[in-house]
């Protein structure tokens, strides 16, 4: 058995927790990072793709962020497209000159693994976690295991960044935790291709046979997803039917477009809504998608996530510097605040573009909201603020 003592053990080497062993190392507190995949696995996995305005400064401002400032894709606007026709949305016209950021997830993994590396601090990957006790003492455990040995960390507190499937959230006893949860009728088919963007900024669609965007990663890549029925597997897809489908519901009657090219990754997520009350139980503290899922339609997990841990490692900070607990007590109820008006924007973006096969009424809720978002100062305002940068409104 191996046995490691530090300040904050941190599970999970997603975004969440590797930009909080970040922070706290340059506040001078020790951390260990625990990672079930290979570093290989974790900075292939291809997931989100668009960074707030605040949380690319966020990078930036803890020296993160300087390749997502060279290559990421700074955008001033998105565009909808419903009933065969195309609105543009202004959003940093409508929301004070804020842009956002197009710059792969597992881009930002791989910047901060590199500098959590070069600063020579615990990062081990292949280390499962497979318990966390004692989170109601000072001195909590947690336990995992390394190339077929034993692990125990014993620590101050654990930050548990471990994803919706992780171990950290299962240690909150069922009579305190609360589980708000929604499941939509329908999942996303994504791919990366080999493929020049058609599209200079990312197109949400709404047609007759289901959602679409187009979103890309470079000048040579693109990022498509296509709204499909839950039980829908990825042998029912074959690449024609996948480029047929993107190309039907993204025309409008001016412009047919799609850069077709060869698929590089593909995968069906299905979409969901969970929020877990409370984000603390005695020294653990949920981050992350550890404590919160939001449907990918507003393109806010990955920004909650770093928001999340920007909140915690501000609080650890009061706790080791001046002994105040204030911070840390007050974590679960922000980050909640926050959520929550998450939840509400994904939700609301999720309901207005996927429609639905069998309720016309919601259907025709839907093009209301359609016209409203596009063609109503007010509400288009709202929604820009909410997508570029969450914490301005
Ligand atoms: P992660 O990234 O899931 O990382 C958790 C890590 O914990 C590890 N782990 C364990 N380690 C040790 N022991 C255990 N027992 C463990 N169990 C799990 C896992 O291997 C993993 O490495 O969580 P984190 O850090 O909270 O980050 C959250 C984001 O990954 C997620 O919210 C986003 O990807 C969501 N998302 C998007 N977010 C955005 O902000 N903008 C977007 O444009 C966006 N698009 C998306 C998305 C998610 C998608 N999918 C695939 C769900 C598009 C898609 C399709
Ligand atoms: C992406 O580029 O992967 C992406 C963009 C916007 C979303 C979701 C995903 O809402």
């Amino acid at each position: 058995m191996k046995e490691f003592r530090t300040q904050v053990a941190i599970v999970g080497a997603g975004p969440a927790g590797l930009l909080l062993g970040h922070i706290l190392h340059l506040q001078g507190i020790e951390s260990v990072i625990l990672e079930h995949r290979s570093r290989e696995y974790v900075e292939k996995r291809v997931r989100a793709g668009v960074i707030e305005f605040g949380i690319a400064n966020l990078l930036e401002d803890v020296g993160a962020g300087g390749r997502m400032r060279r290559e990421g894709l700074v955008h001033r606007g998105i565009e909808i497209r419903y009933d065969h026709s195309a609105h543009r949305i202004a959003l940093s016209e409508l929301a004070d000159g804020r842009t956002y950021t197009v710059y792969g997830q597992q881009e930002v993994v791989k910047d901060l693994i590199a500098l959590r590396l070069e600063q020579g601090a615990a990062l081990y990957f292949e280390a499962e976690v497979s318990s966390i006790e004692d989170v109601t003492t000072n001195a909590p455990i947690v336990r995992a295991s390394m190339d077929g040995e034993d692990v125990r960390v014993r620590a101050d507190f654990v930050a548990g960044c471990d994803g919706s499937y992780g171990a950290s959230h299962r240690t909150i006893p069922g009579e305190v935790l609360r589980r708000y949860e929604r499941v939509y009728p329908f999942s996303w088919l994504g791919i990366l291709a080999q493929a020049a963007p058609a599209t200079e900024e990312l197109i949400y669609g709404r047609h007759e046979n289901g959602f679409v965007l187009y979103s890309m990663r470079s000048a040579s890549i693109s990022r498509l997803y296509l709204g499909v029925r839950p039980e829908d597997t990825l042998e029912q897809w074959s690449d024609d039917r996948i480029w047929d489908e993107l190309t039907e519901r993204l025309s409008t009657d001016e412009r047919p477009e799609v850069n077709r090219g060869p698929i590089l990754e593909r995968g069906i997520t299905a979409m969901r809504s969970v929020v877990i009350e409370p984000m603390r139980y005695g020294r653990l503290f949920l981050a992350g998608d550890a404590a919160h899922i939001v449907p990918p339609t507003g393109a806010k997990g990955m920004n909650l996530a770093l928001a999340d841990v920007r909140v915690l490692a501000e609080a650890f900070d009061a706790y080791y510097s001046k002994n105040d607990e204030v911070l840390l007590d007050a974590y679960s109820a922000k980050c909640l605040e926050r959520v929550w008006r998450a939840e509400e924007f994904s939700n609301y973006m999720t309901q207005m573009l996927h429609p639905s096969e069998d309720d016309a009424f919601e259907n025709g809720v839907q093009r209301a909201r359609l016209r409203q978002a596009t063609q109503n100062r007010e509400a288009a305002t709202v929604l820009s603020r909410n997508y570029v940068d969450l914490n301005s409104l």
